[in-house]
């Protein structure tokens, strides 16, 4: 414990932290941070909250009556035991299920953010541990844009072509006349990177990048200050994509000499933008039937794109929905008709306003990494298959052209994520969780996945332990100090799985006989000789440590799509034409009829749950699921609840006034929440972020089903993929309606531990 201000940093930013007289924690904005993160805020009250888990932890049944399927997860209380109790217990059943049916099934994907440190990354742990005694099933992709990850490899050849090297706000601003923002510019999002960023200089040019922006979004929220909003019926968004590539064509705005050089399958689009292949042209009248934009604004639009530099931007949160391909590939399309892909500020852009990283322009460098070593087992699921996984072992589904079946799975390890946040359609997720033998979590707080574990076992928190930090296009790496003692008997990962890993016969082979500091030494210099061979000279460890960061050295690499448009021969992209492909011949032959081989306006399946359109976003008071107990967080809230905004009109409608705490409903299930009224939202469409803690308890109006007293949108949410091409998250979106709560109010239980007793 250190009463001193030491560096430390986190997913949203670099700080300071130094402990308090009373054991917790005061925490400061890096001083050089001209934009801190509101998040910093949740810190302190989250550092010693009561619902941090203090000791390992079992649930009853499974503790007395043995491994097997069970719906007393998330219903039972647990019982303390002592740290070699639980570890034997863990060992043992992983070895016993290892033999008996082998590592396939063992799930170890554990998707999640867990924290910032370069070592102790809680998934990254698991994954080691679990590859030193036979691997484990995996997950592939992420909730963030996991469907995009499926598709740009199709179309542009690689993710990072168009993720990695993403223009500089400053080339934006030098260049830029024009920002089409799909999805609009979000500045809620912009202090938060995995990793974290040092210093947080792109919410500000997010705000106003001192270029045009036409923000396209259901939401006032994620227009920029002097942007131009374009108010649009949620998920229509490839409609008027598709009605400016119309526009464009029409009018003979589109660039052919770029078209037949660098792209291919321009043809095929074209014919289906006049309607030849299908009989309706997507003029800007078809699309504004749709997207209730008026068409006059549309062509307006085309026309302006078509001047001057432009561009054409897509957030992640349009993928993060069904057919989520289709805007991200429409956007790809309109960027290609410009011609303007692979110059400075124009082309396409994906994810900014969605994450920090996008227009930072920190160097691109490999940073300290360890290593997960093989996985023997070849078993994934993408990564959203989650629930279709552990309730249908041996059913068949298609991915990526492929068909694949879902192996059975007997035990789930899940350390740093916390699926009961981060996954769709909760009450079906916790009968999913219900099927298998062993559910083993670690966690540092009484989330809501922990309570629906078997055996819980406490990790320290980044305050707890060192480390070294840094995010995606970074300018700093943080000597992460430690800050506070362990809380209670809590443990880092890496030094549970180092017990368990000595159970099992494999301590030498997963720790490389290093403590934890002896690895950030490993790590460090062996990053650090690495950098010297590249012609960059960084301090050694001792002296690293001491200064407390170091300014990553500026590494110059021409972005991918800028060779290629230098030279489209010598730097082709890995696609089978080299090219942009525009009709991909391969995602056609895999006939996928939710991804057809070029993009496309599909009418969305999920019609019915009710009248309103839920935007289930990202949180502006936490990071996911992380802080719900620290004062950001905890100041929102409506009655403890977490707010929903409403358009006053629909409020009306329905008897609701600022305050009122609502009831969220469909055919799925429902929620409270505590109603914020607001002219920025559409009629119609209600916002209500993800990340409160889940906290199913008896819906009052339902008979056997359960409501979320608290107001996680996940309860509402449908457990549907993007599409059979990708599997992804499609979250974003739910249909719902929403009513007054006058019933008696149930209290919030995730803000105390579940029922504990002593061994
Ligand atoms: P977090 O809340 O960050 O959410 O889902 P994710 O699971 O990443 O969970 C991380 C967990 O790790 C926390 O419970 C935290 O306490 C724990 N943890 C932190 N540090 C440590 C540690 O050192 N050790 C251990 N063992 N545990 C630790 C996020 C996911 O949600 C994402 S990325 C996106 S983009 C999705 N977005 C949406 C959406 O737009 N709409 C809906 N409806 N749903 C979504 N879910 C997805």
């Amino acid at each position: 414990m250190t009463d001193r201000w030491v560096p430390t940093t986190s997913h949203w930013g670099a700080y300071q932290a130094a402990a308090d007289s009373d054991g917790g924690v005061r925490v400061a904005p890096h001083p050089d941070d001209p934009v801190p993160s509101p998040l910093l805020g949740n810190v302190a009250g989250s550092a010693r909250h009561a619902t941090r888990v203090a000791r390992p932890a079992i649930r009853r049944g499974w503790l007395e009556s043995g491994p097997g399927p069970s719906a007393g997860r998330g219903a039972e209380e647990f019982v303390e035991v002592d740290w070699d109790t639980a570890l034997d217990l863990v060992a043992a059943q992983l070895d016993r299920v290892r033999n008996e049916s082998g590592n396939e099934s063992i799930f170890g994907g554990s998707y999640g953010w867990s924290s910032a440190g370069r070592f102790h990354h809680a998934q990254s742990q698991l994954h080691r541990f679990l590859n030193t005694i036979g691997g484990y099933t995996a997950s592939k992709h992420n909730y963030s844009f996991g469907t995009s990850q499926v598709l740009l490899p199709h179309v542009v050849g690689s993710i990072s072509s168009v993720l990695g090297y993403a223009d500089s706000w400053e080339t934006i601003r030098e260049n830029t006349d024009l920002i089409v923002a799909f999805g609009g510019l979000s500045t809620k999002n912009l202090s938060v990177t995995p990793g974290g960023v040092t210093l947080h200089t792109g919410a500000a040019s997010a705000a106003d990048p001192g270029v045009q922006v036409a923000a396209v979004s259901p939401l006032g929220a994620d227009v920029p200050a002097r942007g131009r909003w374009y108010s649009i019926a949620p998920g229509t968004d490839v409609a008027v994509q598709l009605a400016l590539a119309h526009t464009l064509l029409a009018e003979d705005l589109h660039d052919t000499a770029f078209l037949e050089r660098y792209c291919t399958g321009f043809d095929v689009v074209a014919a289906y933008l006049r309607g030849e292949s299908d009989g309706v042209a997507k003029t800007p009248e078809w699309a504004a039937e749709i997207c209730e934009i008026p068409a006059d604004d549309i062509r307006e639009l085309a026309r302006e794109m078509a001047a001057g530099r432009t561009l054409v931007n897509v957030t992640w949160s349009l993928q993060r929905t069904e057919h989520g391909e289709q805007p991200v590939w429409a956007g790809i399309l309109l960027a290609a008709m410009l011609g303007q892909i692979g110059l400075p500020g124009g082309g396409f852009g994906h994810g900014y306003g969605s994450m920090a990283e996008m227009g930072d322009s920190g160097p691109l460098l490999k940073l300290p990494t360890l290593s997960q070593g093989a996985n023997p087992v070849r078993e994934f699921i993408p990564v959203a298959r989650i629930a279709d996984l552990l309730l249908s072992p041996g059913q068949t589904y298609r991915y990526n052209g492929q068909t694949r079946t879902y192996p059975d799975i007997r035990f789930v390890y899940w350390a740093g994520g916390n699926p009961f946040h981060h996954h769709q359609d909760l009450t079906r997720l916790r009968r999913a969780f219900a099927r298998p033998e062993t559910v083993v979590v670690h966690e540092t707080h009484w989330t809501a996945t922990a309570r629906h574990a078997d055996v819980v076992l406490p990790a320290t928190t980044t305050l707890e332990r060192e480390d070294l930090g840094a995010g995606r296009r970074d300018t700093h790496l943080t000597a992460m100090h430690r800050v506070l003692d362990p809380h209670a008997e809590a443990r880092d990962d890496y030094l549970i799985f180092a017990a368990l890993a000595d159970r099992l016969g494999a301590r030498q082979a997963f720790t490389e006989g290093r403590s934890p500091r002896g690895w950030l030494e490993h790590l460090y210099e062996t990053w650090r000789e690495s950098l010297r061979e590249r012609g960059h000279q960084v301090p050694d460890f001792d002296r690293f440590w001491e200064l407390g960061r170091l300014e990553l050295p500026a590494v110059d690499e021409q972005p991918p799509l800028r060779r290629f448009r230098q030279d489209p021969e010598a730097n082709p992209l890995h696609t089978p034409s080299g090219r942009i492909e525009l009709f991909s011949a391969t995602v056609d032959g895999f006939g996928h009829p939710d991804c057809p081989g070029h993009p496309v306006w599909l009418r969305p399946r999920r019609t019915t749950g009710g009248p309103l359109h839920l935007i289930a976003n990202q949180p502006p008071t936490r990071l996911h699921s992380q802080g719900d107990v620290g004062a950001t967080s905890l100041e929102s809230k409506v009655d403890g609840r977490e707010p929903i905004t409403l358009h006053p009109a629909d409020a009306a409608a329905r008897g609701i006034a600022e305050g009122t705490v609502v009831r969220i409903f469909n055919d799925r299930g429902a929620c409270l929440a505590g109603a914020r009224l607001s002219e920025r939202v559409r009629p119609g469409v209600v916002v209500l972020p993800t990340g409160a803690w889940f906290d199913p308890q008896p819906d009052p109006k339902r008979d056997g089903a359960t409501m979320c007293a608290h107001g996680n949108p996940n309860a509402l949410t449908d457990d549907l993929p993007s599409s059979e091409l990708s599997q992804g998250c499609a979250g974003q979106h739910a249909r719902v309606d929403v009513e007054r709560y006058d019933g008696p109010l149930p209290p919030v239980t995730t803000r105390t531990p579940p029922p504990l007793r002593p061994a």
